[in-house]
């Protein structure tokens, strides 16, 4: 029997987060897919599990948990080794400053019902709307390029895998999605082939899901 149960999509990237963060652990988990794109989410029986219609959400035993940072956080504190957060209230503060980056000024309004309300009832084009979500991304990778500037070394703090890292590498494979020229992004870049050969992240990646022939 595995430790978790996920209810999952494979290309998004709040669970995307949740799913580095198990297999960092080495946890184990059974996956329930949440078709995004077919909108599962918003079907009754899902939102009876979480009204807020959105995957992530973990279960472990009669405890449903949605919110990747909450997932992530309940992880480290069940599972604290190997760690995602490092040992000094100071070091921990930054590093999920940086995950904050990601998962609270980048990705939320760049999400999925964010981006169709741009097309209907807004009217946005395609266009716009990559441009709307490129726009966003350039922003927060801009401040995580410094921030790897000052507190980086092979990934985003030293050479320590943290919450940092489970939401970066989410981010920028959305970016590639719409576009995002990565060239000013040196050093998240090399953050990200540094870790894209890691069996964790090769556990979690959407590239290697099972779902991932699902449209
Ligand atoms: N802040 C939430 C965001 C969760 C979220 O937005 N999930 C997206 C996929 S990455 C989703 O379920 N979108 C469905 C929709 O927009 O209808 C978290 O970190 O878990």
């Amino acid at each position: 029997m595995a430790d978790y149960l996920l209810y999952d999509y494979w290309r998004s990237s709040a669970a995307f987060r949740v799913r580095l963060a198990l297999a960092w652990k080495g946890l184990t988990w059974d996956r329930v897919a949440i078709d995004l794109r077919h909108g599962s989410q918003s079907e009754a029986e899902y939102l009876a599990r979480n009204p807020q219609g959105l995957v992530p959400l973990l279960v472990n035993g009669d405890q449903a948990i949605s919110q990747s940072l909450a997932i992530i956080e309940y992880l480290e504190e069940l599972h604290p080794a190997p760690p995602l957060l490092p040992a000094s209230p100071a070091a921990r503060a930054a590093v999920r400053s940086a995950a904050m980056i990601v998962a609270c000024d980048v990705h939320p309004v760049n999400n999925l019902r964010i981006l169709r309300y741009l097309r209907d009832p807004l009217g946005h084009d395609q266009g716009q709307i990559d441009a709307w979500a490129r726009h966003w991304i350039e922003a927060g990778l801009t401040a995580l390029e410094q921030f790897s500037c000052r507190y980086g070394g092979n990934l985003l703090w030293g050479d320590s895998v943290t919450l940092a890292d489970l939401c970066l590498l989410p981010q920028l494979y959305n970016a590639r999605r719409v576009g995002t020229d990565l060239a000013p992004f040196p050093r998240l870049a090399a953050i990200e082939a540094h870790l894209l050969p890691a069996s964790f992240v090769r556990a979690a990646h959407p590239d290697y899901h099972p779902d991932r022939s699902v449209a």
